[in-house]
């Protein structure tokens, strides 16, 4: 194992390279190197200046966010920036790839820094529930003045070189090798005399109303703490001598490392990359993704086919006639001109996309030599049989057939063809292009390099991939159906759906469940419901209100009416009195007397039954594992990051509680609230979501 840190001599410049794969994460060896390099350096005869710089992909990305939660090691990072700024020797930093985080903080105890254009700087600790906690908060406003720096430290943003170099964060841009620039740079400014510039020692800016930056940061935060937080600290840059700053700072890190809003987001942060690595993939190579087919251009099928697009992968796209062939054609036009304005595609690639890349057709034979076919076509089991009978016919041999179904049997569907082993579920979230949660859908039959193939062309798009098993509603619909009932129940009992709401975006969650039930359509849950009328348990409390809306014609935003009422052009609507009427007639024709619920109840109660089921999932193994479900939740159902998922929220309630709620709740409806078998092993046992984590290794 190379040391984590090399020095080398260059003629009057000592150079340290950092050695620690994959993104030269500052961990204990590094820390421990780096102050050993420097104090070499001051030793070595003649030596005039140390370079710094990363071997591999990335000058330091960071403190290692494995030792967050273990017990701190010295040196700190804190006191190894202060040892290098404060060397005699003029120290330089040389950076490529992603100096983020500790990485930038050292980089700014160094007294000069040199990029290439390619690199990116940023201190990202708000986004892991910190915040920058080795100097970031104080030299960075030094650098670069208030206003830049606490828009970078509190949205975490990465910054480009040339923003950072007219920021003033790096001092140079070259392309080339770090090494080389680095060592040219380094007898530049030998050459010309450079003093050594210590960040620490320049003025603090001026100070501005920090009550009102923090109050608007916490508002955006939306219940995150730890950006409206590193606003203090930055605080603390103006209003403080440097080493009392860094103290306070200190401070303000360790209070926000204990909290759960920081195991949360180290959980996302582990898991987003753990999801899509599945132990049964290992090896397996994926078939060919060099074309895509798509039937259906309606929001979802021009979803994926601009997403596909955007990948640089052409597309066919298959619709029935001509004019829905061009309505297709304008919606992915629709989209792209969208990635066009924000500046995510030039005009040129613009063109390429939707005059080269995409063909838009009405005949399957267009389909005949694509790898892989998504199907979006009318959420009903006859329809997608057809069609999957028709791509058996005109499909090249290997070519995998997908469907887009939200809830329907994967199962069946393969059934309806004679490739059975090509066929999976790959269910995108609307609008496809922008939603990055993507469940694939393991059938019984379905091939393992077809699986494979089903993720890798996640990771192209650019997806959050979930391996799902087959039911209704696989992982993330079929959770939300639970959670959903348990809200309305509690309408029928005594909430409103607007209060629900409410306590729900307070929790963290970006929309309620009738504010979501609009925006997706109250049709849909209406088509189920009465799709599943026939098998329903006699025992099952239903609300009849939601079908009365629906029968009315008031199918949310789409008619411009559901729960709430949507003036033209506004997104946000106003709550619809017409609901509150037929809920109380409801309650009224029941016979119940509406109570009233708190919103630490309304919680309680959703995120109750969320988890339950979450856990039924998990037993019947529909999700692998538990993080699996969290990010399920995080990218296609807003569930808020800083508890890290439903799963890892339970663990940091506590399951205990959690199963001692369901038996409170089971004593009104045993047969709503039937505690999952897994939660109560796991109880018993005194073991968490995150032991099965573990354990799937
Ligand atoms: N610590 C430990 N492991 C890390 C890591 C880190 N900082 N960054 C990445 N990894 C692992 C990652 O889990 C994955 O592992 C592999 O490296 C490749 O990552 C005191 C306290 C650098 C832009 O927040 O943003 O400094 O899955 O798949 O797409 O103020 O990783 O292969 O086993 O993401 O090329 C601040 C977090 C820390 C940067 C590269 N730094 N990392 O992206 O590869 S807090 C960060 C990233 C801090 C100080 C505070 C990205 C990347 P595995 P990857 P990538």
């Amino acid at each position: 194992m190379p040391e984590a840190i090399s020095y080398e001599r260059v003629g009057d410049i000592a150079v340290l390279k950092a050695q620690n794969p994959p993104v030269n994460a500052l961990g204990y060896d590094v820390r421990v190197g780096l102050v050993e390099g420097i104090e070499r350096a001051e030793k070595d005869e003649g030596v005039r200046a140390v370079l710094i710089y990363g071997d591999g992909s990335t000058y330091f990305a960071g403190a290692d966010i494995r030792e967050f939660g273990k017990p701190p090691r010295q040196p700190h990072l804190t006191e190894v920036c202060n040892r290098i700024e404060s060397s005699p020797l003029l120290v330089v930093s040389s950076i490529h790839g992603t100096a983020l985080g500790g990485g930038l903080e050292v980089a700014m105890s160094t007294h000069y820094r040199i990029a290439v254009p390619s690199a990116k700087v940023g201190l990202p600790e708000v986004l892991l529930g910190v915040l920058p906690g080795a100097g970031g908060t104080q030299r960075l406003p030094r650098l670069t003045g208030l206003d830049a720096a606490l828009d970078i430290i509190t949205t975490g943003r990465h910054v480009k070189a040339k923003e950072a170099l007219d920021l003033g964060v790096i001092d140079k841009l070259e392309e080339g090798e770090p090494r080389e620039i680095g060592l040219a740079y380094v007898q530049e400014l030998l050459d010309s005399g450079a003093p050594r510039r210590v960040v620490s020692e320049l003025p603090a800016p001026a100070p501005i109303d920090f009550d009102a930056v923090y109050e608007s940061v916490l508002k955006r935060g939306r219940g995150q703490i730890s950006p409206a937080t590193a606003v203090r600290a930055v605080q603390g840059s103006v209003e403080k001598p440097f080493a009392e700053g860094l103290k306070y700072e200190r401070e303000l890190f360790m209070e926000l490392m204990g909290t759960d809003q920081r195991q949360g987001l180290i959980h996302a942060f582990f898991s987003e990359r753990q999801v899509s690595k599945l132990p049964e993939l290992k090896g397996v190579e994926p078939r060919p993704l060099n074309s895509i087919g798509v039937i259906g251009g309606g929001t979802m099928g021009a979803g994926i086919a601009t997403s596909a697009l955007l990948a640089g992968l052409p597309v066919v796209l298959l619709e029935m006639t001509p004019e829905a062939a061009a309505a297709a054609q304008g919606r992915i036009e629709g989209n792209l001109s969208g990635a066009l304005k924000r500046g995510k595609i030039s005009q040129a690639k613009f063109e390429d996309m939707t005059q080269k890349a995409l063909t838009v057709s009405t005949d399957y034979a267009a389909l005949s030599d694509v790898d892989l076919v998504v199907e979006a076509v009318f959420e009903e089991m006859g329809v997608k049989k057809t069609v999957f009978g028709k791509l058996d016919e005109v499909c090249k041999k290997g070519a995998i057939l997908a469907s887009n179904t939200s809830y329907l049997d994967v199962d069946e569907i393969a059934a309806s063809t004679s490739r059975p082993e090509d066929v999976i579920g790959l269910h995108f979230f609307s609008p496809a292009h922008v939603m990055k949660l993507l469940e694939v859908v393991v059938a019984d039959k379905t091939a393992i390099d077809v699986v494979a193939t089903g993720f890798a062309l996640g990771k192209k798009l650019g997806k959050i991939s979930v391996r799902a098993g087959v039911c209704d509603g696989f992982i993330g619909n079929r959770i939300l159906k639970t959670y959903r009932t348990a809200a309305d129940h509690m309408v029928l009992d005594g909430a409103s759906p607007y209060q629900i709401d409410k306590a729900l975006t307070d929790f963290g969650f970006a929309m309620g469940p009738y504010a979501v039930g609009d925006l997706a359509g109250l049709d849909i849950g209406w088509a189920t419901r009465k799709r599943l009328a026939g098998s329903r348990d006699p025992r099952e409390r239903i609300s009849i209100y939601p079908d009365k809306m629906c029968e009315a014609g008031n199918f949310g935003q789409k008619t411009g009416k559901g729960y709430y009422i949507y003036e033209a052009g506004k997104r946000a609507g106003v709550p619809n009195p017409e609901v509150m009427e037929l809920i109380e007639a409801e309650r009224a024709e029941k016979g119940i007397t509406p109570r009233a619920f708190s919103d630490e109840e309304i919680v309680r109660r959703y995120m109750a039954a969320m988890v339950n089921e979450g856990a039924k999932v998990l037993e019947e193994g529909i999700a692998r594992r538990p993080l699996d479900i969290d990010m399920v939740f995080l990218f296609g159902y807003g569930f808020p990051r800083y508890y890290g998922g439903p799963m890892k929220w339970a663990d940091l309630q506590g399951l205990p509680g959690l199963l001692e709620d369901i038996k409170t709740y089971a004593k009104e409806d045993d047969f709503f609230w039937q505690p999952a078998k897994l939660l109560e092993d796991l109880v018993a046992e005194g073991k968490t979501f995150d032991d099965l984590n573990q354990a799937a290794g």
